[in-house]
């Protein structure tokens, strides 16, 4: 009996980790035609995913479709759902917008833990390599070591970091930051935000009040508004760029954790449901851990194909 339950809990587990293409090939494994039970078991795959409802939806939808047409059997289920999925997020990435006369204002929002503070050290560091002057802004003033594991960063990446003392206003680092970048002559000014306030309305009063300093220290900023997604989060990151996106406007989104995440198929559901463009992938913990997002190179990883090596995404 208690075998039994381990058994399961095992076959389970590895189940999970053996991620979507996995599930996709037991699925079909020893059928020939596109039956609706296994149309059931693609769909399950797909939710388990994270890919959501509608796209869910959408995709087995589209495989019911060529089967019935007699155009679609077992076998060719992966290769058909990664060039749906390719369609899918057709125009779902571009490049971060740039201020007609620098400095150019990013600010990076999200929850806690979502990789905001890594996201802009890894940012400051590829835009740096482009040849761009950088200079990080410390405005997740809640808590001392924030400034000080951005300034840790900031050291690494050879970029300059205006901080304040903790518990001062996040905004005014932000104004004193643009105002740096100004006179600096600097290109991008790339600002970390706080993930946790005393409570949501909170946090999301001081980051609108962030965007409009922004704004006032110079015209047109905040050019960017990336809100930081954990990718490994699953639905719930879909409830968190809604309240985002309706407290700030959020113009993108970058997608970190995919290097192991299991599941990375919230990139669809969030494209879908959100229409956010994905700007950059969130790869590893190091500086140059940081890609932009590429919807080719992320179908193929995510369901297996020639480009499935491409370095920087998970495999399943
Ligand atoms: N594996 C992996 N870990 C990441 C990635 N981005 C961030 N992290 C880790 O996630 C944790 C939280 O990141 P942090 O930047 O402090 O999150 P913040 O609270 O939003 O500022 C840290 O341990 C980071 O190293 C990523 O793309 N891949
Ligand atoms: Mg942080």
């Amino acid at each position: 009996m208690a075998d039994g339950v381990w058994g399961r809990m095992r076959a389970g587990l590895a189940r999970a980790r053996q991620g979507l293409l996995g599930r996709i090939a037991a699925a079909v494994s020893g059928h020939r035609t596109v039956s609706a039970g296994l149309l059931e078991e693609l769909e399950g795959a797909l939710l388990a995913a994270d890919v959501g409802m509608p796209e869910t939806m959408r995709l087995v939808g589209r495989l019911r479709e060529l089967a019935a047409a007699g155009e679609l059997f077992a076998e060719g289920v992966a290769a058909t759902l990664r060039a749906e999925v390719a369609r899918s997020l057709e125009g779902s990435s571009r490049p971060m917008r740039r201020a007609e006369t620098p400095p150019s204002v990013v600010l990076l929002v999200g929850v806690n833990g979502s990789g905001k503070t890594t996201t802009a050290a890894k940012l400051a560091h590829a835009l740096r390599g482009e040849g761009q002057r950088v200079l990080l802004g410390a405005a997740d003033t809640f808590r001392a070591a924030a400034a000080e594991q951005l300034g840790i960063w900031a050291e690494r990446a050879g970029v300059d970091m205006v901080r304040h003392a903790a518990g001062s206003d996040p905004s005014a680092v932000i104004y004193d930051a643009v105002a740096a970048a100004r006179a600096r002559g600097v290109d991008t000014v790339v600002c970390d935000t706080a993930g946790r306030l005393h409570n949501k309305a909170n946090l999301m009063a001081e980051l609108r009040k962030m965007v409009r300093v922004a704004g006032n220290a110079c015209p047109g900023a905040p050019h960017e508004v990336l809100l930081v997604l954990d990718g490994s989060t699953g639905q719930n990151a879909l409830v968190q760029a809604k309240v985002f996106t309706e407290a700030v406007g959020v113009t993108g989104l970058v997608l970190t954790k995919l290097d192991t995440s299991a599941r990375g198929g919230i990139v669809l559901a969030v494209w879908r449901e959100l229409g956010l463009p994905i700007l950059w992938a969130g790869v590893g913990e190091g500086l140059e851990d940081l890609r932009p997002f590429d919807p080719e190179a992320f179908a193929s990883a995510l369901l297996g194909a020639d480009g499935a090596g491409e370095p920087g995404y998970a495999e399943g």
